[in-house]
């Protein structure tokens, strides 16, 4: 039997591929997207680490509560562990914990409304966290990605599939940040792959988005490559990471012990949102721009 053939492609629910309105538009896009990067200029590497105060940021009480407020978890099985958000598989039924036809779960999709008590949390860390290392104010996304990621999850039934978000119509000169609230590492993390390799993608197909993006998601031979050039991020709760955005990154099917929940915010800084040579919009139905008071929040968090 021909495994090729056997093998089920199961196309994911990512946005569509950035699209040009012209040659000229594709120019300046190229002129951004090759760009210097900032960060690499900033911090002789395509990303930065820090670490934040636990007692001062309290990430994980305010979600442990809103898991309750929700309605997602009882207290007292909360309560039964020391480490409640990497037990939080051991006190949901498989209900919450399965992947829909748009490849989320029930938890994921109840955290697309976050509360004022995590918001407050979230622009203090960045204020006091991430504004600090650009030492200019920063606008950030306004409503931040949530992963929950249970061990085994029922209905991840896909390969490891790259993407960046510049391929889903992000400016170049933003930033993503990525925190995780539990333990992360080999397959309850996310895989990142360095800058200089992730442009040899680019490179590779003569830049062209729609073939770059059908080959980090679904060729075989390019995944197989990109899983030698990239490696899951080791971090625990306390810690973050600030990388370039034309890195390739993707999501893993935890086969783990552990539940991964982890956060990821788009941000940019005053000066880069100077730098655009050309409107962006996200590619799905919203066409949102990504400017001040529209995908960005419409103030900026100063140091
Ligand atoms: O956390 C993940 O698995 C993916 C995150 C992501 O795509 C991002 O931070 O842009
Ligand atoms: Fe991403």
């Amino acid at each position: 039997m021909n495994s090729i053939i056997d093998k089920k492609i199961i196309r994911g629910h990512m946005g569509k591929t950035v699209i040009f309105d012209s040659k000229k538009d594709q120019k300046l896009f190229m002129k951004d997207f090759l760009s210097q990067s900032s960060i690499q200029e900033k911090f002789s590497s395509w990303n930065v680490q820090g670490k934040y105060d636990t007692k001062k940021i309290i990430f994980e009480e305010i979600l442990k509560n809103e898991l309750v407020v929700k309605g997602i978890a009882k207290k007292e099985e909360l309560d039964k562990y020391d480490n409640p958000l990497e037990n939080l598989h051991k006190c949901l039924n498989d209900s919450k914990k399965t992947l829909d036809d748009t490849e989320q779960n029930q938890v994921s999709v109840n955290f697309y409304d976050i509360s004022e008590d995590f918001k407050k949390e979230y622009i203090k860390f960045l204020k006091n966290y991430v504004a600090n290392l650009f030492l200019e104010p920063i606008y950030f996304q306004e409503v931040p990605t949530f992963r929950f990621h249970f061990p085994f999850q029922k209905g991840y039934e896909w390969e490891d599939r790259y993407h960046t978000d510049i391929m889903l119509g992000h400016p170049p000169y933003e930033y993503n940040v990525w925190i995780p609230f539990t333990q992360v590492y080999d397959s309850n993390s996310m895989r990142i792959t360095p800058l200089s390799d992730s442009l040899n993608f680019y490179k590779k197909c003569n830049y062209d988005f729609e073939l770059f993006a059908e080959n980090v998601q679904y060729n075989a031979d390019w995944i197989k490559e990109l899983k030698t050039k990239s490696s899951s991020l080791n971090m625990n709760y306390g810690d973050f990471i600030v990388f370039d955005p034309r890195c390739l990154h993707c999501t893993q099917n935890n086969r783990t012990e552990i539940t991964r929940i982890s956060l990821d915010i788009r941000i940019i800084t005053e000066s880069s949102l100077k730098k655009y040579s050309r409107e962006y919009k996200t590619t799905g139905r919203k066409k949102m721009l990504f400017q001040p008071g529209h995908y960005f929040s419409e103030k900026p968090i100063s140091i």
